[in-house]
């Protein structure tokens, strides 16, 4: 597997819930690398462009109005097939499908208070990266325990 980098959000509700920490544990925990992080409350153009394939279906509204009622802790990870690897971590999009020990999985009900985001797809990530984050407000370091996580 390659090293990728993906767009973990953690939405207003999991802010409001204090599930940050839990959240970001679970990444740091597998050895995934936080290379950018920041709390925004995001606007509806934002949001209209990171869900630019679901701006015309009926759920969208209220997914609009609920994504920009407060801050998002925005995050890009790297590692391993990280995109992948952060959907599975993060559970199916129903919450009421989500296996436990998925985030959506152990603490979500509703679909739309699933508490998190995660790209779907390599290309995805880099265009919902580029979209959230400025070139220079990613962090390029070196893992010290890489050597302990990779073979
Ligand atoms: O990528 P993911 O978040 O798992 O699901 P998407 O199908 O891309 O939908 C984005 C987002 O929209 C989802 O996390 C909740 C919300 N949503 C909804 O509220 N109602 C639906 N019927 C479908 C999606
Ligand atoms: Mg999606």
């Amino acid at each position: 597997a390659q090293t990728e980098r993906t767009f973990i959000a953690i939405k207003p509700d999991g802010v409001q819930r204090g599930l940050i920490s839990k959240i970001l544990g679970r990444f740091e925990d597998r050895g995934f690398k936080l290379v950018g992080i920041k709390l925004i409350t995001p606007t509806e153009n934002l949001l209209k462009q990171h869900y630019a394939e679901h701006v015309d279906k009926p759920f969208f509204p209220k997914m609009l109005a609920f994504m920009s009622s407060g801050p998002v802790l925005a995050t890009v990870w790297e590692g391993q097939d990280v995109v992948r690897q952060g959907r599975a971590i993060l559970g199916a999009t129903n919450p009421l499908n989500s296996a436990p020990g998925t985030i959506r999985g152990d603490f979500a009900i509703d679909m739309g208070r699933n508490v998190c985001h995660g790209s779907d797809s390599v290309e995805s990530a880099q265009r919902e990266i580029g979209l959230w984050f400025k070139a220079e407000e990613l962090v390029d370091w070196k893992l010290q325990q890489l050597s302990w996580i990779y073979e």
